[in-house]
């Protein structure tokens, strides 16, 4: 399945949605899970020889596979990552370093890593970050100005895109054929964010930032059963003073980013 994320910049809002203030922590505790045999994380496909030039009909094979495996613990929603169901082998699926659209590896650096189960699909979106900038604070604000991550899911020529900003604000929306991104749609995504700087005071130098979050899968069409796949891409802008953006992400086009529940 194709994924084409939109322009962060020029994506239309059309009306408020769910709220999920500043600062807010959803303390979501996922439910100790059995243990599923298999499942190892892995990563598959590559890239195209070119990133450049028309591709009407992309091969088969010129896809960005992330199996997700089961979750092996509980995870709590508290913007760290040492929880069993992070750290027990195999661990999560990971996209790897963030790439530019011309495949290079990106700066400042960028990555997610996936797990599910209990109804969710559980991202750990991991942002370098010398200048933590993030102004929107109302849910379905405009998240994608700020240092934000967006996800995009794609099934069935239904797009569902959630931005998550570097403090927590959600902005969700869906698309379907014909028309924009309807932001009275929301992911009902449980968001936790930690970071180590200061959010918009360019007087220091800021290291980084973090989001834990868990979408759940019935909000994007999936039944959470092993085996089910969705069209998914994920992408980072980097927002600092007086700078261009800078953007990078994985399973974008020209790819084919998708996600398999393994
Ligand atoms: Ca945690
Ligand atoms: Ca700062
Ligand atoms: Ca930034």
């Amino acid at each position: 399945m194709c994924v084409v994320p939109e322009s962060a910049t020029d994506t239309p809002r059309v009306s408020m949605g769910f709220g999920m203030g500043f600062l807010q922590r959803a303390w979501f505790l996922a439910l100790p899970i059995a243990l599923v045999a298999g499942g190892l994380s892995r990563r598959v496909g590559h890239r195209s020889a070119s990133a450049h030039g028309p591709e009407p009909r992309r091969p088969a094979d010129d896809r960005l596979v992330l199996y997700v495996p089961h979750l092996r613990g509980s995870i709590l929603l508290d913007g760290d990552t040492d929880d069993p169901g992070w750290t027990a082998p195999p661990g999560p699926a990971r996209t790897g370093p963030f790439v530019r659209a011309n495949g290079a590896p990106s700066r400042p650096y960028s990555d997610a890593r996936l797990v599910w189960g209990d109804g969710h699909l559980y991202v750990v979106l991991y942002a370098a970050d010398a200048d933590i900038r993030a102004h929107a604070r109302e849910a379905d604000g405009p998240v994608w100005l700020d240092d934000s991550f967006r996800l995009t899911f794609a099934r069935l020529d239904v797009a569902y895109a959630i931005d998550v900003s570097a403090v927590g604000v959600v902005a969700d929306a869906v698309r379907k054929p014909g028309g924009g991104f309807d932001y009275a749609w929301t992911s009902g995504a449980h968001v936790s964010h930690e970071q180590d700087g200061t959010t918009n005071d360019a007087t220091d130098i800021d290291e980084e930032w973090l989001v834990e979050m868990a979408i759940p899968l019935e909000s994007v069409g999936l039944r959470g059963e092993r085996g089910e796949r969705i069209g998914f891409a994920v992408r980072r802008c980097d927002v600092r003073e007086g700078a261009v953006p800078v953007c990078a992400g994985w399973g974008e086009a020209p790819l084919s980013g998708e996600v398999i529940l393994d």
